[in-house]
């Protein structure tokens, strides 16, 4: 009699616990069938009636439903767990593949993209590529580069001082210094970088603005190896011929000094801004090393020789992309940008 009751039972929860269309109505199932005041429940409360027999017989047919019954609930519990996350995974579905919406991919500034250019071509050469503080200390930037204090040569560099000897380099050849004291002779460097002038900014001045120095120490040099350089320089920048001249110039740490200058290239050497009118524009200060910055430099005069140049670099990616002003480049103008 139990027994036949126990089966049905067992199989109408059976078949309640596999219609359950939500976690709620399988709940409600488990409660009425094997909660503490459930079906299963009621019927063990009423085993203190039974022969011993008889007791030990539906005792154990009572436990077997009643782990079977857990059982299937728990695979229905599972199964509604499986669909709430595979509903969820839907939902929350995201390709982390696909570029982010309304940004573009940046680019290199131009001034970066000549800069390594430079750089693998004088890599390529054998040049070692060298780098120099932005703060710098007055000796460095001045004396050690034959510009003793009461120099006239200070003030055609206008100084952002600092305090305790210190300054914002005006110019890369600091560098210079550093690299004869690092690589010794015979040495060929460049060394590009940031460099600073308290000075007024127009279409072609900025106070802040990029260098690139050049020096190269061996026996017997000449204004012949400089001249290669340079040409090669230009040559690979321009990738076709420019109009250039060479000129006396006077640096301190040179002898003899020139200056080349480019054919403004943004007027074709009619006269603009850029070129104050003139049609040319200073770009390649240079000359050969002055004995005083080689003995400064820790190198005997009488037996090495050197040429070192100073790129205007910021006025060289000017020519090349046809800018005509420089303030454009540190603008931060994401219209400016995005041309390169
Ligand atoms: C110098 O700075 C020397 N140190 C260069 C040098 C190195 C000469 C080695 C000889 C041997 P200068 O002050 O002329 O020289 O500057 C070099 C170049 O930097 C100029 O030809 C010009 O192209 C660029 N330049 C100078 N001032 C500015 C400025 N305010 N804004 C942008 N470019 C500038």
């Amino acid at each position: 009699m139990l027994e036949t009751q126990l089966e049905t039972l067992a199989g109408t929860v059976r078949a309640r616990i596999l219609a359950a269309q939500t976690p709620d109505e399988l709940e409600a199932v488990r409660v009425e069938a094997l909660g503490r005041k459930g079906t299963i429940a009621d019927i063990s409360k009423g085993m203190g009636k039974l022969a011993p027999e008889e007791k030990a017989r539906i005792g154990k047919l009572l436990n077997t439903t009643k782990t079977g019954l857990e059982s299937a609930l728990a695979e229905r519990q599972q199964e509604f767990a499986a669909a709430a996350l595979r509903a969820r995974l839907d939902a929350e579905w995201l390709d982390v593949t696909l570029p982010a919406a309304g940004t573009r991919p940046g680019s290199l500034h131009p001034l970066t993209q000549i800069q390594q250019e430079l750089e693998d071509l004088f890599t390529s050469m054998g040049v070692a590529v060298l780098d120099g503080p932005e703060v710098e200390s007055e000796y460095n930037n001045f004396d050690a580069l034959n510009i003793p204090a009461d120099h006239p040569a200070r003030d055609m560099q206008d100084t952002f001082w600092l305090s305790a000897g210190q300054c914002l380099r005006t110019h890369t050849s600091p560098v210079q210094v550093r690299g004869m004291a690092r690589l010794g002779p015979p040495l060929l460097m460049i060394a590009p970088g940031r460099v600073f002038r308290n000075e007024e900014v127009d279409p072609s001045h900025e106070h802040t603005f990029y260098q690139l120095e050049g020096m190269m120490v061996d026996r017997d040099v000449s204004i012949a190896h400089m001249l290669f350089f340079m040409k090669t320089l230009l040559k690979h920048i321009f990738r076709r011929d420019v109009t250039v001249r060479l000129r006396p110039g006077y640096f301190p740490f040179v002898e003899p000094g020139f200056e080349l200058d480019i054919q403004c290239l943004i007027c074709n050497g009619e006269g603009c801004p850029v070129c104050k009118q003139s049609g040319w524009v200073e770009l390649l200060p240079c000359g050969l090393v002055h004995p005083n910055v080689l003995r400064m430099g820790g190198i005997d005069p009488e037996q090495w020789g050197g040429f070192a140049f100073g790129l205007g670099l910021t006025r060289l990616v000017m020519m090349r992309y046809g800018i005509d002003d420089i303030r454009y480049l540190q603008s931060g103008d994401l219209r400016f940008l995005r041309q390169f």
